[in-house]
């Protein structure tokens, strides 16, 4: 079907309230107000995502409800918006103070896209939160929703002069791409429409890159600085790879159209790594990001939501036709790309020194979980932490934890305050496959989650590790990821060993993406519960230890040995 056919057919439904929403306004207003239900009207969760809120129901007790006849049990997530994972000591300790006290949750989650969430936000505090984050300089706008989101950037900025100006960059993206409409402050935080955002009667104002239906689908960007992948940059709607030379960033290679999500059965999805189109200078960036977003905006499916995402745009339009568009709307040429390597993709546990002689301390975080009956202990330490006002917070894209630009002199102190927490600042006492592990939040919060991920991966890593200690491979780095439906949201098919859930206890097998994250894993095995997968795993590690050569990853291994194939069409991703 042409471009053209594809913008014929009849909108979305969400396309149709996006259009009609007086640019994301809709009746968000009324449905707060609304006291006899804890839920917005249908059309109101659909906007709602664009402010970075999302309603959910608690599935543990879902059936449960029906059956007394109660509507579920509503809440609200809310997702902020972090450029580069970036917060201030005090920041967090406003966020850990509205995760106590205004949510029932009482957990701060942290993402795989370096920011995190509030879970079980009760409808009547969704504007004290907003507002309490908007007097600490933080918001939730655009965080979710048919826009461009949280923009990824490698940690971390104190590392050396390319990763300051790579994340300097990253805050341009995300500032230049967030959409113009005024929805959020009048909404959240009542401020009145400002004279000029709107002419006095119900027209809103002008979104010169979203225009009113915003993008067919969400939007993801992200900036890798090498040698580390830790962003997953080949996953982004657009990647961009930093370039150093003489120790100055150069600029980047551009990568366009990567994506993960797909659908059981349906292989018409299917994820998809980015392809790299040139080079453009750092000055160029924003506005190259800016350009590709709009080519997405005219060109992406709008009836069909699943085949909107720009990844299906780039493979229907061809990578020829995308390139040249972006160059036509840019008015230049990209320049060739430059030769660059990735070797590593992981977070950096314990003590570290940047360029500059400050310290900073990788802290591993349990799939990105701080708080709740779990973590409270590691709660009130960050806490503590953060009220010597001594480093900053940087949310890793691996769910991690970065206390960041501590003098010297400060280390001892904040070092003592999480050991008498018992909180492990070193990293050493984990086991290759726990430290490289990723779980989607999944149930009980998420609609589409169809297993468990978060609640059950540490137990099958508790299992694994007998294995993988029986083996001697218990301090090898595998990167082991989890999600509870095929949407990627820890990004499992770029994990060594993927495991996407299919039913409650049941998942897919996934093996043999690289280490450094530039090639993905292809289905192996379908349907498994608990002991299928341990003793599908258990041959492949005996044939690892046995047969692998030197420093060869394990992904790495299953492809050489042709245990499985690298991927290279849809069907690899579904049962034949
Ligand atoms: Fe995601 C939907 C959680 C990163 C692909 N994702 C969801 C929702 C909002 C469910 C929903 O639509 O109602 C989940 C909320 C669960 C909850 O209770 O909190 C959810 N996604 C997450 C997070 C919190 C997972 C985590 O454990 O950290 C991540 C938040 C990132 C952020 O801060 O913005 C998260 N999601 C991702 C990623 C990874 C990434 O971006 O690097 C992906 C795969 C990459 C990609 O987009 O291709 C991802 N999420 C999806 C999809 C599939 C989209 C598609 O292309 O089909 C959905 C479903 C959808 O959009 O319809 C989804
Ligand atoms: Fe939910 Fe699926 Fe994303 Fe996990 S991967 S958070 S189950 S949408």
């Amino acid at each position: 079907m042409s471009t053209n056919e594809k913008n014929q057919a009849p909108p979305s439904a969400v396309e149709v309230v996006k259009d009609k929403s007086r640019h994301l306004r809709g009746t968000i207003k009324q449905s707060l107000d609304k006291n006899i239900t804890a839920a917005l009207n249908e059309d109101d969760t659909h906007l709602v995502k664009f402010h970075g809120i999302y309603q959910q129901d608690d599935r543990d007790c879902r059936n449960d409800r029906a059956e007394r006849k109660l509507e579920p049990d509503y809440s609200f997530m809310m997702r902020l918006r972090v450029p580069g994972g970036v917060l201030l000591a005090r920041q967090w300790l406003t966020l850990s103070g509205v995760a106590a006290e205004l949510t029932e949750s009482h957990t701060l989650r942290l993402t795989t896209r370096q920011t995190l969430q509030f879970h079980g936000i009760p409808k009547e505090n969704l504007r004290a939160i907003s507002q309490s984050c908007h007097r600490a300089l933080l918001n939730s706008i655009a965080a979710c929703g048919d826009v461009n989101r949280n923009v990824m950037c490698s940690l971390h900025p104190s590392l050396s002069s390319v990763h300051k100006a790579a994340h300097q960059i990253a805050e341009q993206i995300s500032t230049e791409l967030l959409p113009r409409s005024r929805a959020y402050y009048e909404i959240w935080l009542d401020q009145e429409k400002l004279a000029g955002s709107n002419t006095g009667d119900d027209t809103p104002e002008a979104e010169p890159l979203y225009g009113d239906r915003y993008l067919p689908r969400k939007f993801k960007i992200g900036v890798a600085v090498p040698p580390n992948n830790d962003i997953d940059v080949y996953s982004q709607d657009i990647g961009f790879i930093a370039i150093a030379e003489n120790g100055e960033l150069a600029g980047f290679n551009i990568i366009v159209g990567g994506g993960l999500g797909m659908t059981h059965s349906d292989t018409r999805t299917y994820p998809r790594l980015g392809d790299v189109i040139g080079f453009c200078r750092p000055q160029d960036a924003a506005t190259t990001a800016w350009h590709i977003a709009a080519l997405q905006r005219d060109y992406g499916d709008r009836s069909e939501r699943k085949q909107a995402r720009f990844k299906y745009t780039v493979a229907r339009l061809g990578l020829d036709f995308v390139k040249n568009d972006i160059e036509r709307r840019l008015g230049i040429k990209l320049e060739e790309a430059r030769p660059m390597t990735f070797n590593e993709r992981g977070d950096n546990l314990g003590w570290r020194q940047g360029e500059d002689g400050k310290w900073h301390l990788g802290l591993f975080i349990l799939n990105g979980r701080i708080g709740g009956a779990g973590a409270a202990n590691l709660q009130a330490a960050l806490r503590e932490a953060a009220a010597l006002d001594c480093c900053e917070f940087l949310m890793t894209p691996n769910q991690n934890l970065m206390l960041s630009n501590v003098d010297n002199k400060d280390r001892q102190r904040l070092q003592k305050i999480l050991q008498r927490y018992d909180i492990d600042v070193t990293g050493e006492a984990l086991s290759g496959l726990k430290k490289n592990a990723m779980a989607c939040v999944a149930l009980p919060t998420c609609p589409l989650a169809m297993a468990e991920a978060e609640r059950y991966l540490p137990r099958l890593i508790t299992l694994l590790e007998d294995e993988l200690q029986n083996r001697g491979l218990n301090k090898d780095d595998i990167i082991i990821r989890m999600t509870g439906c095929p949407n990627g949201c820890a990004r499992p098919y770029l994990g060594e060993i993927g495991l996407v859930g299919k039913s409650l206890g049941r998942y897919n097998l996934y093996l043999g993406a690289s280490f450094n994250g530039d090639r993905l894993s292809s289905l192996y095995s379908e349907n498994l519960n608990e002991e299928d997968i341990i003793n599908t795993l258990k041959p492949l590690f005996d044939a690892y230890t046995d047969k692998r050569q030197s420093d060869e990853k394990f992904g790495d291994f299953l492809v050489r040995c042709g245990v499985v194939k690298a991927p290279d069409t849809a069907a690899d991703f579904h049962p034949q």
